[in-house]
């Protein structure tokens, strides 16, 4: 007899060419020697190949017409997001719930391509410090994990087919953009919870509210949950390559997780980085990891099976 109703399967995305420091491409190593993470009954896991032996050099960032234009390691980032965008999508056509733990956000851009060729509406709760919509005109660090957002809803100039609606996205927990990015939130009234209102007291309003928005015709369709851990307050976890105040507990993620992971076919779990902490606090940063690791998969081992990926129509 097992209680298990859905089987977990992470992919580690060792991968940290999206920004400038050291440390996230080591996170799916450490947690895959873990011995809380084994694979067993509802859990298996799996190593992305982030390795690119055809093209190591890509472009810095440059200016062209006088603009800033440009993102580093771009045809790195797309070589490593076409082995997640595969990964992610059979990970789904076996209606198992993929994790993608990373590496850098850069990684949103596979793991929801892959998301979108299984469910084409899916919507996406995007849970930053960040807004993550930089495009090659307006990056000013030319770190394509400032831009996922940006890519995925076609704002880069030679994307041909966008995935992701703006309609379709909400964002939780962002205090820190680039004006052009805060201007595409506004202009398209891309709903956005703060920090300050993210209480767990709150969470029946919050789920009102992003019903509301996600599904004004009543239809219910998957999310899927980019989870960026800069999110999280720096006081409560600092093992992060931009950490910012003023952010999400760890409290409220519970809540959050516990209230959208049934209703979510998979997600990201990004940016760990354990360089960027000391001693003690990286002790604690590991078992906060691990705590909310089991938490999401006990969660979804409990998960009633909902979203059959028969039931959609195959994006092409
Ligand atoms: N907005 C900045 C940039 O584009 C920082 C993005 N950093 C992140 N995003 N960690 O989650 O470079
Ligand atoms: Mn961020
Ligand atoms: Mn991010
Ligand atoms: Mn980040």
């Amino acid at each position: 007899f097992s209680a298990i109703k859905r089987h977990a399967h992470i992919l580690g995305y060792p991968f940290a060419g999206g920004q400038g420091r050291q440390g996230p491409e080591l996170s799916p190593g450490w947690l895959f020697e873990q011995p809380w993470i084994q694979p067993r009954d509802g859990l298996t896991l799996e190593m992305i190949d982030v390795s690119n032996p055809s093209s190591n050099i890509t472009p810095d960032k440059s200016i062209v017409h006088g603009h800033r234009f440009g993102q580093k390691n771009w045809n790195n980032v797309l070589h490593s997001c076409q082995k997640l965008e595969e990964a992610t999508e059979s990970t789904l056509l076996k209606d198992h719930f993929p994790i993608v733990f990373g590496g850098d956000h850069s990684q949103g851009i596979g793991s929801i391509n892959g998301l979108k060729n299984v469910y084409p509406d899916a919507r996406v709760l995007w849970v930053d410090a960040h807004i993550d919509a930089n495009t090659p005109l307006s990056t000013p660090s030319g770190n394509v994990h400032g831009c996922p957002v940006g890519y995925l809803s076609g704002l880069f100039p030679y994307v041909k087919k966008p995935v992701l609606s703006l309609k379709h996205l909400i964002y939780f927990g962002i205090r820190s953009w680039e004006p052009e990015e805060k201007q595409l939130v506004d202009d398209n009234q891309i709903p956005w919870f703060r920090s300050e209102d993210c209480l767990v007291e709150r969470m029946d309003e919050i789920k009102a509210s992003v019903e509301a928005h996600m599904f004004p015709d009543g239809v219910k369709v998957p999310y899927w949950i980019s989870f960026d851990i800069d999110g999280v307050d720096y006081h409560e976890f600092q093992s992060t390559g931009t950490p910012e105040s003023l952010g999400l507990t760890i409290k409220f993620m519970l809540k959050f997780l516990e209230v959208f992971l049934p209703e979510s076919v998979g997600m990201d779990f990004t940016e760990v980085n354990f360089l960027m902490s000391q001693g003690e606090q990286t002790e604690k940063d590991k078992e906060t990891i691990k705590f909310l690791l089991e938490y999401i998969i006990d969660k979804i081992h409990q998960q009633d099976f909902k979203y059959n990926h028969s039931n959609y129509p195959k994006n092409q």
